[in-house]
C-alpha cells in the first residue's frame, strides 16, 4: 500500500522519533505547528476515526495511554492539545489515523 505513514512505521522514510513500542510510533511532524507538534499513529494502517472497529480500537485505546508520556518527553508543558482531523472536511492530508500533539506554547483558545 501506498501510505506514507506505513513507510514511516516500517522504517522505509526516516522520521525524528519520539516513542516507539509494538503497536505505536510518535514522531515530530516535519512542518511543526507549534514548538512541539508530534504525530502519534498506530502501526497497523487505519485510514481514520470512521474506520475505527470493536476489533481495531485497541491501538486508540493504547495510543491513549501513551500519549501522556509522549507529550512529556516532547516537551510539552503545562498541557497540550490533541486533533485528529478526519475525512474533507476535517482537512485529514494523509489517510493513516494521525493523532496531533500540540504543545510548547499557550495554544489559542479557538480550534476552528
Ligand atoms: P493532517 O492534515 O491531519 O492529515 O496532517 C498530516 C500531517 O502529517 C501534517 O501536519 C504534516 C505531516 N506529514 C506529512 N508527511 C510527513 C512526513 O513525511 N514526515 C513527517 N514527519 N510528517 C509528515
Amino acid at each position: 500500500m501506498d501510505c506514507i505513514f506505513c513507510k514511516i512505521a516500517n522504517g522505509d522514510i526516516p522520521s525524528k522519533k519520539v516513542y516507539e513500542d509494538e503497536m505505536i510510533l510518535a514522531f515530530h511532524d516535519i512542518s511543526p505547528m507549534a514548538p512541539v507538534h508530534v504525530l502519534v499513529i498506530p502501526k497497523v494502517h487505519i485510514e481514520n476515526v470512521d474506520a475505527v472497529t470493536e476489533e481495531n480500537s485497541k491501538y486508540i485505546s493504547h495510543i491513549f495511554e501513551k500519549i501522556p508520556a509522549i507529550a512529556k518527553v516532547a516537551g510539552a508543558e503545562n498541557g497540550y492539545r490533541v486533533i485528529t482531523n478526519c475525512g474533507e472536511n476535517g482537512c485529514q492530508s494523509v489517510m493513516h489515523l494521525h493523532f496531533h500533539i500540540l504543545g510548547g506554547v499557550k495554544l489559542p483558545e479557538k480550534m476552528a
